[in-house]
């Protein structure tokens, strides 16, 4: 089809306060918030949203948005030491991005997003970073990030996504079995005897660095496929945490499971050197 009579499937849309980019395709809908650069919802046609926000989530660019895809870059958890105090998981999810380049056929649609201000991440950090999205049946989030500054940079950074379950308490995740992993709540390090299964508070980090993963139950399986991490982040806050959380509905806990493509061990980006972090996802066909 040439370009002159392309349908065009992305529409500038108000969510709940919040400028987004809303993708309306044959195959699958999309929306993205400019603040955060974040995804925040993905559907397959006729298909239950694969991402999970939350209903409480703050929507006035506050705070970073609580659920969809949030990008923590160019750090993952606490600030480095270079930077010390400043905001847990980084700038990218608080800050403002916008559409550089959109292409889009019958077949999909892909995004490429930068920060409305650059010249931030240049003086600050002399890095360049662009958000893709790519839509299709499936969904992939990468982050691509470019040293342009004179001195290496140890960059982590997470593609922080939540997904949307029918039962957190029924999934397994049965690639993780036998990998290493820290688990942040017992501050000590252990390994996966047997596939993952959810049933209480986790937030872990696992030293797997193959591509496919996914979530399985009887109700739904998720396939996810991921590149340029160095670990996965597993995390539910479980009950506690979930009432904790003023952005976090009390029984939230049970329907999302943050599956994170990362890099936690710290990767060094020389000068003119470019990195992409990237996580595809995709429900089973056999599951609506
Ligand atoms: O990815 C897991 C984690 O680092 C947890 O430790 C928890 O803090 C979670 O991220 C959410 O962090 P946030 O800053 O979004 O509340």
């Amino acid at each position: 089809m040439s370009s002159h009579n392309q349908v065009n499937y992305l529409s500038e849309q108000d969510i709940q306060g919040l400028s987004c980019y809303q993708i309306n395709h044959p195959l699958f809908s999309a929306t993205v918030s400019k603040f955060g650069g974040q995804l925040l919802n993905f559907s397959g046609k006729d298909q239950q949203p694969l991402i999970w926000l939350s209903p409480l989530a703050v929507t006035d660019g506050s705070k970073a948005i609580r659920g969809g895809s949030p990008i923590c870059w160019p750090w993952f958890g606490a600030a480095p030491e270079a930077y010390k105090g400043e905001s847990q998981h980084g700038y990218a999810r608080n800050t403002y991005w916008q559409l550089e380049q959109l292409q889009q056929s019958s077949a999909q649609c892909t995004l490429t997003l930068v920060p409305t201000e650059p010249e931030f991440f240049h003086q600050k950090f002399g890095l360049a970073v662009k958000l893709i999205y790519q839509f299709a049946e499936d969904a992939k989030v990468s982050v691509e990030t470019t040293n342009i500054g004179q001195q290496d940079f140890t960059l982590t950074a997470a593609i922080h996504s939540y997904f949307n379950l029918v039962d957190v308490g029924q999934i397994s995740i049965p690639e993780l079995n036998q990998h290493s992993y820290f688990d942040k709540l017992l501050n000590a390090s252990a390994r996966q005897e047997q596939p993952l299964q959810i049933n209480q508070a986790i937030d872990r980090i696992y030293h797997y660095q193959k591509p496919e993963l996914s979530l399985c139950s009887n109700a739904d399986r998720l396939r996810l496929k991921h590149s340029g991490h160095d670990s996965i982040v597993v995390w539910n806050p479980w009950q506690q945490d979930a009432k904790a959380m003023s952005d976090f509905p009390d029984l939230g806990y049970q329907s999302m499971l943050c599956v994170e493509a990362a890099i936690t061990q710290g990767l060094i980006l020389k000068p003119g050197e470019t990195h992409l972090l990237s996580q595809a996802f995709s429900r089973d066909q056999r599951f609506k």
